[in-house]
């Protein structure tokens, strides 16, 4: 059956089928993508990142409530890392994401686990979907940095990173590297003590850098600071959308590339089953008539001949 025109009008079942198709089945997937690829790119991706319990499943709920109001059409993937194992997470931020959902926004939790590169791929082509559905900006939930598989960093034209008052870690987080990557830095849970001290240190790490990124507080219990937040991410996705084009350029490239060596990866992995150089020096390998890197250089070699 022909998904597409439900796709193109943003309906819910087919966009379902569609994320499916790009996290289980490659063959599939490449069609699709294949059909949609020239209507896409055209959506800011958001990535809202932090650590777990931070709030951002909640603050996402509300904040995408306020985007609607001012005009826009988002859409959100939680990636989380938990969801593979027990699906009590995705039951968690459904309850958390109701309001938003109820008002229109696509929600979707997505896997986090898999082969290496199999998530970046499937997260940048879910993207896709709902850049063809009609849905901007796109808003990605994902836990920690460097935590998961995805850098949210490379994918999101807009980071936002959350910190929490009463996190110890808070701190520790910021300077772990977090500096480098948010273009909005929150301090959520206002409604808690400890939040002003977070915010000047939040404003001492990172204030003074040369990007100047913004610093919020916000409290999705006390419903104060979204509709600022709201109203700032608007105005980021107009200057961002100018810088986009050259942003695409290079992710591009490295799709490619990643595309090229996995597809290159395959074959060598099944040229190597049937080998002779392989399994010849695989087996002086075992019995110790050769070192692993002395029988890597062989077998390599006799394969680029
Ligand atoms: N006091 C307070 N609690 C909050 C706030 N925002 C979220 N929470 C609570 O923090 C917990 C974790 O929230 P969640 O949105 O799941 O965090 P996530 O793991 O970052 O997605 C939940 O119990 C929320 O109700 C806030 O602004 N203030
Ligand atoms: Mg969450």
């Amino acid at each position: 059956m022909d998904i597409l025109p439900d796709l193109k009008k943003g309906k819910r079942g087919a966009i379902a089928k569609a994320i499916t198709i790009v996290e289980n089945n490659q063959i599939e997937s490449k069609k699709l993508i294949k059909k949609i690829f020239k209507d896409t790119g055209n959506s800011i991706v958001i990535g809202i990142t932090g650590p777990a319990g931070a709030g951002k499943s909640s603050l996402i709920n509300r904040t995408a409530v306020e985007m609607k109001k001012l005009g826009t059409k988002p859409a959100v993937l939680a990636i989380d890392p938990t969801s593979h194992v027990t699906g009590g997470a995705i039951l968690g931020d459904r309850v958390r994401m109701t309001e938003s959902t109820d008002s229109g926004t696509y929600i979707r939790s997505i896997a986090s686990r898999g082969a290496t590169g199999a998530v970046s791929r499937s997260l940048r082509n879910s993207i896709r979907i709902l850049e063809y559905a009609g849905f901007n900006p796109i808003i990605i939930e994902s836990v920690g940095a460097g935590q998961t598989e995805v850098e949210i960093s490379n994918i999101a034209d807009i980071t936002v990173v959350v910190f929490n008052p009463h996190t110890g870690d808070s701190i520790q987080t910021i300077k772990a590297g977090l500096t480098e990557i948010g273009d909005i830095y929150l301090v959520n849970k206002s409604d808690l003590s400890g939040t002003n001290q977070l915010f000047d240190a939040v404003r001492d790490f990172i204030g003074d850098s040369e990007r100047n990124p913004i610093i919020l507080k916000t409290s999705v219990k006390k419903n104060t600071g979204i509709v600022e937040f709201a109203k700032t991410l608007k105005e980021l996705m107009a200057l961002k959308k100018k810088n986009k084009p050259t942003k695409d350029a290079e992710r591009l490239e490295t799709e490619l590339k990643d595309i090229v060596l996995n597809n290159i990866q395959d074959k060598i992995d099944h040229m190597l089953t049937s080998d002779t150089q392989f399994s010849k020096y695989l087996k002086k390998l075992q019995t110790k008539g050769i070192d692993p890197f002395d029988a890597g250089d062989k077998i390599t070699k006799s394969l680029l001949k």
